[in-house]
């Protein structure tokens, strides 16, 4: 079977993928994969929140949401040589991205400049550097491309049509525009969403649609399970069940078959064997580390451990850096 990369998947047609009888899906899934990738690696990114807490935005899952009370304590943007003990740790244990996160609506000029200087130093270890910092505009999309920057971070988190629940403080386009303007500066773009808010079926189609059809797929596409943070709206959600999310795995992998599928945020509440499947489905990136931004990731040496005994290898050069064909 020979895919191509596909930029024009109707929603009847993505609605159909989740509703195959689930050795159908995985069997497609895997098989789309293995054309595109060794099945057996798996690219590891360490993840770092460079600020936290405090944040203007309303997004009903986020711990850093200043209009909820979690207890996650706001701290200010670390500095530099900070950062760079962070980003050494995490290229001796095995990562070969680095990817940093700021509890922004959007950065202000001064904080670009800070930034560009911090990703700098952490180039300059051999790291990919991947950067969330909310949205941006024409210009520090540009800059932030000029100081190095291989990948710019921003999700669209769930379905146009469902994004009004989960979000009041920015529009569906305003997310859109960002990753605009990430694409138009020459960035890869890493982009996905989370499920498990309470979404239905046609919402995940949907949002997988539409990371599909865009002119070119993102080059990482994260998707997280929602991890549910005492003090958010979302505490208390319906557990999403696990075959649910290995498919919406399986179909990211099917529609963007180049592309990074990320077995993102959510690892904690997965058992291995959930875990094993995703990586079956067509998952091949994890955040590998203890901590997310501010809640807790499986150990690196319980992820060692699985590694070993499904006989998967870390991905050790960065070599995603380079931009789908269209
Ligand atoms: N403030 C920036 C922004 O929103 O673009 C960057 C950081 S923000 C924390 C990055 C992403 O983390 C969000 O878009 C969301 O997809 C994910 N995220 C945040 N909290 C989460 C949670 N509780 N469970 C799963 N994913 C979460
Ligand atoms: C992404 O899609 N997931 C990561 C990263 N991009 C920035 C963040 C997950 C955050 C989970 C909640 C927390 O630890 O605060
Ligand atoms: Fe702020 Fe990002 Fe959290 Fe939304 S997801 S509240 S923008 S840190």
């Amino acid at each position: 079977m020979q895919t191509t990369l596909r930029h024009d998947w109707k929603a009847e047609e993505v609605l159909a993928l989740f509703n195959l009888p689930f050795n159908d899906l995985l069997f497609t899934a895997h098989s789309v994969h293995r054309q595109h990738f060794n099945p057996n690696e798996v690219q590891i990114s360490t993840l770092l929140s460079i600020k936290t807490g405090g944040c203007a935005e309303d997004c009903a899952y986020c711990p850093q949401s200043a209009h909820f009370s979690t207890g996650v304590k706001a701290q200010k943007l670390m500095g530099k040589d900070e950062v760079m003990i962070e980003a050494r740790k995490a290229k001796a244990a095995g990562a070969s991205r680095f990817c940093m996160g700021a509890a922004w609506r959007e950065p202000k000029d001064r904080d670009i400049d800070k930034i560009a200087d911090i990703i700098e130093g952490v180039k300059s270890l051999g790291l990919e550097t991947c950067a969330t910092l909310g949205m941006l505009n024409d210009t520090q999309a540009k800059r932030l491309k000029e100081c190095g920057l291989d990948y710019y971070n921003h999700n669209l988190d769930t379905s146009e049509s469902y994004y009004g629940n989960i979000i009041t403080t920015r529009t569906y386009q305003d997310r859109l525009d960002t990753l605009a303007r990430v694409r138009d500066a020459g960035m890869s773009v890493c982009c996905g969403g989370i499920v498990g808010m309470g979404e239905g079926i046609s919402d995940r189609a949907e949002m997988l649609r539409t990371l599909a059809n865009m002119s070119t797929h993102p080059e990482s596409v994260p998707i997280n399970l929602l991890v549910q943070v005492e003090g958010t709206p979302l505490k208390g959600q319906q557990e999403l069940d696990a075959f649910d999310f290995v498919r919406a795995i399986a179909v990211a992998r099917i529609l963007m078959p180049k592309s990074y599928v990320r077995l993102s945020a959510g690892r904690e509440a997965m058992n291995e064997q959930m875990q094993a499947m995703c990586y079956f489905a067509g998952a091949n990136s994890i955040f590998y580390g203890e901590k997310l931004l501010t809640t807790p990731n499986p150990d690196a040496n319980q992820d060692m451990a699985l590694f070993a005994r499904l006989g998967l290898k870390p991905m050790s050069a960065p070599k995603e850096n380079v931009a789908n064909a269209a």
